[in-house]
């Protein structure tokens, strides 16, 4: 029998512990599942066993099937989930889930199929794989809307959503709370139910009900995903599957599910999500940082600069429990600063996403302050002043004299050199870029910017602290707008030269939406604010090339004072403080005349021009990124768009996109646009060049 399996008849109960760490998934070729199959038959013929307790090692039940193995290969000779569920459905002795930490997936359908099921208070269960573009596949769709009902299974399933134990507790999941040790407990109790003869509850054999008609309920719930899911098979597939449960005998709904399942997992969404699944967990390996390097503990944190940035940073760290001082010399500005916290807070509380007491414990974590000088009990120190490498400059060297000696000292700068700015502290080892985005009490992505000193501890520190205030950090190198600012600068050049070229705003959102962005280019300018780029451009005026290609029409808008939403008017239309953006016929004559005074003949451009141009410009920089190890692997690129930028999850990103429609296909693409008229500005990146050469994929 296998390691990761251990077997011991406790009593008249044997004891079934699954330890494959790190979160006993349940692999096949490992041999998990059948050294499970093999225990239960053990004890099967074993006189002296009653009844079995199933449970995990270490710090949970099960995260479910081994996700790194779908799409390869398994051992024959080795039973598989389903073959284990469905052995599991004929044994006669009761089997008992000792349900402790995450217990997901294939681990709570596991749990499922046990007869009876008691939880420790740490239990968190989901069957969460319609987020990696699949669906419970091992008996779920089919066991869970019989164990509490298909209107309570089905959100679960379409939304993936976590459920703590005392919830799970009162939808009857689960029968039994524990709060103290859950194993001496579960013997206890699988004994009691052994004693009291209690039946052997299959959820495959209970009656599924329902008050209001199936027709009606299917109908409701198809109409709620069409509108909600868009380019998504999953969720649909899931409201099929809970139909079958419905209408179809256990076995055939079995049937239903495994077809959809099978469908689902050779999908290029799903295998686009399990990419990013994996490229999330392998941005914390950053090279040049052991795993186990040293971590400075950051109990206090303060935040200079009391703006859009600063506010929403300070709110970060107060959400993860961290106490922090939010600093701005101008004393109206931190008044304005935390004002602007308060009413954000309130907001969420009155959209009952927040209980009054845990806004009250937040604010009570952050101090304002109009003193630099309150930096010195922090460890972590972030500045949020002005984009302006001279002021920067001036607060880091004011930091550096008063901030403790192990302190960090991080900048949250977009586009300025951090090298430059550490080069004015007498510790440019714990200097390093935190670049959060907007809203940053929202946004998920934190780039996590190394300078070419920054120790591998502060490093590894900033990584952690990204962790622990749940955003998802990735590690990047120094140059102008980092990775993913660099990226996007391509993506909305490209935009502005094809309204230049003939697309109106709304046509090049409209194919960019339709490709799955949670916003198109235009769209996402009104929302940020155009004054914003207005400003850079206007800075960086002076140092642009007169032969660049340069599109004005931006500025012309900005001129206006149209600067987005928050003007209610931009690229596009907004009434009534409403964010609905109407088409701007204005800005649709201020683009055609710019194109006319260009001598620019306009012309109709489909929307896979769009995409393809728009997403070609991404790669490509992408790939230069890359060659120059700005990033550190492809699949870093595909977090920070995933995570920042809105780029659809379920095509994995920009980089694992160009891998699944070909490099060559992409080169090719950018060839054609550079021999296009207006297309001189495009050149292949050598990078990509070079893998088409060398037969290799990013990430290879
Ligand atoms: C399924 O069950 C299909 C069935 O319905 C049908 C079958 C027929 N497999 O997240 P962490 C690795 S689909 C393989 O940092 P945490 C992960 O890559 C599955 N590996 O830990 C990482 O590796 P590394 C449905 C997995 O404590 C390490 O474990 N289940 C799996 O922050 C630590 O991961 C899910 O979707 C897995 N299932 O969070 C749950 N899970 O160290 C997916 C983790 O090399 N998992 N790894 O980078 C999770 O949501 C979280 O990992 C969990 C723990 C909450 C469990």
């Amino acid at each position: 029998m296998t390691e990761l399996i251990h077997y011991e008849v406790k009593g008249n109960i044997g004891a079934i512990k699954i330890d494959n760490p790190p979160v006993n998934a349940l692999s096949v070729n490992k041999g998990v599942i059948q050294g499970i199959l093999d225990s239960i038959k053990e004890g099967e013929h074993d006189p002296s066993v009653s009844g079995f307790l199933l449970l995990g090692a270490g710090k949970n039940f099960s995260g479910g099937a081994d996700i790194s193995e779908f799409g390869k290969p398994k051992d024959p000779d080795l039973a598989t989930l389903r073959d284990l569920l469905a052995y599991m459905d004929t044994v006669t002795k009761p089997i008992i889930a000792a349900i402790s930490g995450p217990t997901m997936g294939g681990g709570l359908e596991l749990a499922l199929t046990c007869h009876y099921r008691i939880a420790s208070a740490d239990a968190v269960l989901a069957l969460p794989e319609v987020k990696l573009g699949i669906l419970p596949g091992a008996g779920g769709t089919q066991r869970l809307p019989r164990i509490i009902g298909p209107q309570r299974a089905l959100p679960l399933m379409v939304n993936g959503d976590f459920i703590g134990a005392k919830n799970a507790f009162d939808l009857g999941i689960v029968e039994h709370l524990v709060e103290g040790d859950l194993y001496d407990e579960a013997l206890r109790w699988s004994r009691r139910i052994i004693k009291e003869g209690k039946p052997i509850k299959r959820a495959s054999q209970l009656e599924v009900s329902m008050s209001e008609s199936v027709d009606e309920f299917i109908g409701k719930a198809r109409e709620d995903i069409a509108s909600r899911w868009r380019g998504y098979p999953a969720p649909m597939a899931i409201v099929e599957c809970v139909k079958a449960a419905l209408t179809l005998p256990f076995s055939d709904g079995l049937k239903v599910e495994r077809e959809e399942f099978e469908k689902l997992v050779v999908s290029n969404e799903s295998k686009s999500l399990r990419h990013l699944f994996f490229s999330e967990r392998q941005a914390n390996k950053v090279s040049g940082v052991a795993k186990n390097e040293s971590q400075l503990a950051v109990n206090a944190v303060a935040v200079v600069g009391s703006g859009t940035m600063g506010t929403g940073i300070t709110m970060s760290f107060a959400n993860a429990g961290i106490p922090v001082v939010i600093i701005d010399t101008d004393d109206h500005n931190l008044t304005r600063g935390l004002e602007t916290i308060k009413r954000n807070y309130d907001a969420t509380v009155s959209k009952g996403k927040l209980s009054s007491e845990i806004r009250d414990k937040r604010i009570g974590l952050i101090r304002g302050s109009t003193k630099l000088e309150d930096v010195a009990e922090a460890d972590l120190i972030i500045e949020a002043v002005f984009e302006e490498m001279e002021i920067k400059k001036s607060v880091f060297s004011s930091l550096d004299s008063i901030a403790k000696r192990d302190a960090i000292l991080a900048t949250n700068t977009s586009t300025l050199d951090i090298n430059e700015i550490a080069a004015v502290t007498s510790r440019p080892e714990r200097v390093i870029g935190l670049h959060f985005f907007s809203p940053a009490n929202v946004m998920q992505l934190l780039e996590v910017v190394r300078g070419e000193k920054t120790s591998p501890s502060v490093i590894a520190t900033a990584m952690a602290i990204g962790k622990r205030i749940k955003k998802v950090p990735v590690c990047v190198g120094v140059c102008d707008g980092f990775v993913g600012n660099r990226m996007i600068h391509r993506y909305i050049r490209e935009a502005e030269y094809l309204i230049e070229e003939g697309a109106l705003p709304h046509e090049v959102d409209k194919a960019i939406e339709s490709f799955g962005f949670a916003m198109g280019p235009f769209r996402m300018g009104d929302l940020a604010g155009l004054d914003i780029g207005w400003a850079i451009r206007k800075r960086k005026s002076k140092t642009r090339h007169p032969d660049q290609r340069y599109v004005s029409i931006p500025d012309e808008i900005c001129e206006r004072g149209w600067f987005g939403q928050k003007t209610g008017q931009g690229y596009y239309k907004y009434e009534n403080g409403s964010r609905t953006p109407l088409v701007n016929e204005e800005v649709n004559a201020i683009v055609i005349a710019h194109s006319a005074n260009k001598g620019i003949q306009r012309r109709e451009i489909q929307s896979q021009e769009i995409v393809e141009r728009l997403m070609f410009a991404l790669v490509n920089e992408g790939a230069n990124i890359l060659s120059e190890g700005i990033a550190q692997r492809a699949s870093d690129i595909d977090v920070i768009y995933a995570f920042g930028y809105g780029f659809p999850r379920y095509r994995g990103g920009p980089m694992f996109y160009a891998n699944t429609i070909g490099l060559e296909k992409v080169a090719e693409g950018i060839r054609d646009f550079a021999a296009g008229s207006l297309g001189s500005h495009w050149v292949v990146s050598p990078h990509l060049l070079k893998l088409i050469e060398d037969h290799k994929i990013f990430g290879d």
